[in-house]
């Protein structure tokens, strides 16, 4: 490839101007064809991320050559090289790191611009005008037509749906008495549903791409993370108007994406973890907070994390590292390395109570096979082997299984289920053969779990979660997540935060 790459780079240098723009054009013609519908006409990202020299910067070209020749996995990036060769894939590669003729920006003014509320917050009732428990209800983020249901979870029937914003992804977070839901799309918008109203409230888009949001758990303040600008944005978290804008510059002076941020309610605070430059912040937030970040300084940049249940430790990895590293958040500092040969996919990682020790399990999108390590000394306890890569994990604190998909490889049809004690593969579920089982989330007693087909014509299915029995099945356009009211408030054992 290194000699593809300056083969090219030398073509380039014996080019004459027009011939250089007639290269642009015919790049930028490649582009529109085939990367547009998921990266945006104007390369600021969608459904995939911005291609622009701005956030290409932790890419090196033979890198990037190699992700758009051989696609890259645990995303929805596949591979062009059959389709188009080397030589236009080196072509459109120059092009990525090409600065846009007018470079994106996105403002605090374009910000407010933005800014609907759809009905007055103050208003609502503010007691449920349905009849369904509030506390064990799911939301469902239907990918495949941007929707979302709001699904009774004892009957499991909808109680509402609704159009949401194009593509949104990660978990929507819920205030912390469970009747507002916020959502983040990809490309930047913040909408605010009232659950108990079946109303969405409002909606903000806070920049042009966005990775996730938090919400405070004293139900004040919306943060929210973002790629393109690299900025974090703080929201009124009641009728979601701007309060404050914080661009992201690591200490060596360099701008940074947001990897993520998440609420850490024992410490009253959120925490930010960067992606180009290696520091995890943190915002404490009660009284009159002014949003100032507390640095703290990481060996590694940071892709992937997660919490132990105290918050007190931050495990990370980053997409290149063989392993991961523990930050205390306490001393401000890395104190531990952690065995993790897979490319872990952490921020799904779970945690359990095995006998007297508590364990952290967490899918590996290279490699099939779930890492459990003990928490207290950080030790890899087993590697469960699987029939290929993962990405989700999820379990109950009343359930004894911990369940797995197999995202990646011609087996993404199986779901595995663990004995959460004896650490082996109890069953192996096929929901619907050939198509793609992902995702599960319990009800809030654990009794029942819910499990995305992620197809277009695909289904949510129910499971008794102890006898493992399909109970009802719904079908629906590529469901991906599903986020249960009470486990989410309760930052329950098993499900993601
Ligand atoms: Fe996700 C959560 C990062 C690709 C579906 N994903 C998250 C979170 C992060 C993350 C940091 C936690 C945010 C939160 O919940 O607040 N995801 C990444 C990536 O870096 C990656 C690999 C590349 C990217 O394109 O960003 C990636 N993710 C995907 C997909 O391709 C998935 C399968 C389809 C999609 O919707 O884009 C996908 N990610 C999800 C889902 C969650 C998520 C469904 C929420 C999981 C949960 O249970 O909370």
């Amino acid at each position: 490839r290194k000699v593809l790459l300056s083969g090219f780079a030398a073509t380039l240098l014996a080019l004459s101007i027009t011939q250089v723009r007639a290269m642009d054009e015919e790049a930028d013609a490649l582009y529109q064809e085939h990367c547009a519908v998921c990266h945006g006409e104007q390369r600021i990202g969608g459904l995939g991320p911005a291609l622009l020299p701005e956030s290409l910067g932790r890419l090196k070209k033979p890198q990037a050559i190699d992700v758009v020749a051989n696609g890259r996995p645990a995303s929805q990036m596949i591979g062009y090289q059959d389709v188009l060769g080397s030589d236009k894939v080196a072509q459109l590669v120059e092009y990525l790191y090409t600065p846009a003729d007018v470079a994106p920006t996105w403002t605090e003014a374009d910000t407010r611009a933005t800014h609907k509320l759809f009905v007055d917050p103050g208003q609502l009732p503010d007691t449920p005008q349905h009849g369904s428990d509030p506390m064990n209800l799911f939301v469902v983020v239907e990918a495949g037509d941007h929707h979302v249901t709001i699904l009774d979870g004892d009957e499991f029937e909808p109680v509402d749906r609704f159009q949401s914003h194009f593509a949104l992804h990660g978990g929507p977070k819920f205030s912390p008495d469970g009747r507002f839901v916020y959502f983040a799309s990809r490309d930047g918008w913040v909408s605010k549903y009232d659950i108990h109203n079946l109303t969405m409230v409002g909606e903000v888009r806070v920049a042009l791409n966005t990775r996730n949001l938090a919400v405070s758990n004293d139900g004040k303040w919306v943060m929210v993370g973002n790629y393109l600008p690299g900025s974090l944005v703080i929201l009124d978290a009641h009728d979601l108007s701007f309060v404050k804008e914080i661009p992201v510059i690591g200490q060596d002076g360099k701008p940074s994406r947001v990897s993520a941020v998440y609420t850490a309610p024992p410490r009253d605070s959120f925490v930010v973890a960067l992606k180009d430059t290696r520091e995890v912040w943190e915002f404490p937030y009660l009284d009159n907070p002014g949003f100032e970040p507390r640095r703290i300084l990481a060996d590694d940049f940071l892709d992937d994390f997660s919490f132990t249940p105290d918050y007190r430790y931050l495990l990370a990895t980053s997409r290149k590292a063989k392993g991961g590293q523990v930050v205390d958040m306490e001393l401000g500092k890395t104190v531990s390395e952690i065995p993790l040969p897979g490319m872990p996919h952490l921020g799904s990682g779970i945690y359990w109570q095995r006998g007297d020790q508590w364990v952290f399990a967490t899918p590996n999108i290279s490699q099939g096979l779930i890492s459990v390590l003990d928490m207290s000394s950080w030790q890899l306890i087993k590697e469960i082997p699987t029939e290929g890569p993962g990405f989700f994990m999820r379990s109950h604190a009343n359930s004894k299984y911990a369940w797995t998909d197999v995202f990646f490889g011609p087996n993404n049809e199986a779901v595995h289920v663990i004995d959460k004690q004896t650490l082996e593969v109890v069953r192996t579920l096929r929901p619907m053969p050939g198509k793609n089982a992902a995702h599960v989330e319990f009800s809030k007693d654990g009794s029942h779990l819910i499990l995305s087909v992620w197809d277009k014509e695909g289904a949510l299915i129910v499971y008794n979660s102890d006898t493992l029995e399909e109970v009802k099945r719904i079908p629906m356009n590529l469901p991906s997540g599903k986020y249960n009211v009470y486990n989410k408030i309760n930052f329950a054992e098993g499900t993601s935060h």
